[in-house]
């Protein structure tokens, strides 16, 4: 029998196996999703929802979207994987089409967002050695206080967040870290040393939504460039569309050095993501020094392309642009009438809540499972933070009716 032909099993069946059989990994909320069509979810119940996570902003197209799922399996039923030992009738098409896509000569495409930074401190690195006259092994980045970039060994060696870095040591060395937002701090480390590269997320994503000072990233760009300091924009979460234009450094004319996608790359279909950069950088890699199994491959390949034509087609950025700004209005009329939440912040549809309470309690948590009850998915991002990112396909009638929701949830919440 085939294993997922066994009897339908109920939602808290379902929590029980996961519980069971799966790393503890996770503290998810108590929903189990098993449909998902645009904007709306459905549980195992039939119950529906609106999606206000978007799977971390990898679901900007909007959950199944047709035109993905068909180039999904369209290419699944022709070849779905033949290593990079060969060539394949794809990769070269993606290849152009993202390079022109975004204004890069080249890409290097990998799968996951952290192989992807992984692949950039990598490429930035070895750029220091072989052009930039640093003595190897002596490379520094530059990042950012409260970054979040992945979860692989060096790219939680250089974050300060202690449930993502500690008893993982030995940890990487060759990081120097700034606060955010402040370019004294950087001039500063860039005036060090041995400095190869500054990392750094457009937006901070998961530290809880912190959006710069209009004018740091171009200023933070300038002073790489006057120092030969390579900028490598992390955009797995605020790229493709999230923030109201294609990348957030958009919003300030900066243009990476490096560029790291992930994420909604695919639209949420498969896991692909990818590192942008021009031949002078990105020709120091050569055959057989970087490589996975399944970068490039012609699934992710063929899906890439359909996730970026609809972010054209159907004006993602600027349905984000539009509602994200009707979205901050809307919450900013709430805020006014209780003392639950403090503030609301972020760009496009990338935006977050401050509830008023301290990070360790449970407010946020509890806020998120009465938005459950009332029909809206949204998760915490640090103690009182609440991330709001429904998919960027979210019509102005739909956002409306979630502001609704989460006005009614507010309203009726009791500590
Ligand atoms: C989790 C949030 C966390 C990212 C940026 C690289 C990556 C991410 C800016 C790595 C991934 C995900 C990871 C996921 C939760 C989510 C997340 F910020 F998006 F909310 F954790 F901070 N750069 N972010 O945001 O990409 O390897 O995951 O494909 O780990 O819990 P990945």
């Amino acid at each position: 029998m085939d294993t997922l032909q066994e009897k339908k099993l109920s939602s808290q069946e379902l929590i029980e196996l996961e519980n069971k059989y799966g790393a503890h990994n996770y503290h998810p909320l108590p929903v189990v999703l098993s449909k998902g069509e645009g904007v709306y979810v459905w549980d195992v119940e039939g119950k529906r929802y609106y999606d206000f996570l978007s799977a971390y902003s990898a679901v900007n197209q909007g959950h199944c979207h047709p035109k993905i799922v068909n180039a999904l399996k369209f290419q699944a039923e022709r070849l779905t994987l033949t290593s990079r030992a060969f060539y394949n009738d794809v990769l070269g098409i993606y290849e152009k089409y993202v390079t022109e896509y975004f204004g890069f000569d080249k890409v290097l495409p990998m799968n996951t967002g952290a192989e992807a930074v992984e692949t950039a401190i990598k490429l930035c690195r070895k750029w220091a050695y072989e052009k930039k006259g640093i003595p190897e092994n002596e490379a520094k980045i530059i990042v950012c206080e409260n970054n979040f970039h992945g979860r692989t060994t060096t790219v939680i060696s250089f974050s300060n967040d202690p449930d993502a870095r500690k008893n993982f040591g030995p940890y990487t060395p060759g990081f120097i870290k700034v606060e955010y937002d402040n370019l004294s701090a950087l001039e500063a480390a860039l005036d060090m040393e041995n400095v190869a590269g500054f990392l750094v997320e457009p937006i901070q994503g998961e530290a809880g939504v912190y959006v710069p000072t209009d004018g740091y990233l171009f200023d933070a760009w300038q002073m790489c460039k006057e120092r030969g300091v390579l900028f490598i924009a992390d955009e797995v979460q605020t790229g493709i569309a999230r923030t109201g234009e294609l990348l957030a450094c958009d919003y300030e004319n900066v243009k990476p050095d490096i560029l790291i996608l992930g994420k909604a790359l695919s639209g949420g279909a498969y896991p692909v993501s990818a590192v942008l950069a021009n031949d002078d950088i990105m020709e120091v890699i050569k055959p057989g020094q970087h490589g996975s199994t399944f970068g490039g491959n012609p699934v992710a390949a063929r899906v890439a392309i359909a996730a970026l034509e609809v972010v054209k087609e159907e004006k993602l950025a600027e349905n984000a642009k539009r509602l994200g700004e009707l979205f901050r209005e809307e919450m900013n009329k709430i805020i006014e009438q209780t003392d639950l939440i403090k503030q609301v912040r972020g760009k496009g549809l990338l935006n977050a809540i401050l509830i008023n309470d301290t990070p360790d309690s449970s407010t946020a948590w509890d806020l998120c499972v009465a938005l459950k009850d009332n029909g809206l998915l949204a998760k915490p991002t640090h103690g009182n933070i609440i991330r709001f990112a429904p998919p960027l396909v979210i019509t102005e009638e739909q956002l409306m009716d979630c502001v609704s929701i989460i006005r009614k949830t507010i309203m009726e919440f009791k500590k």
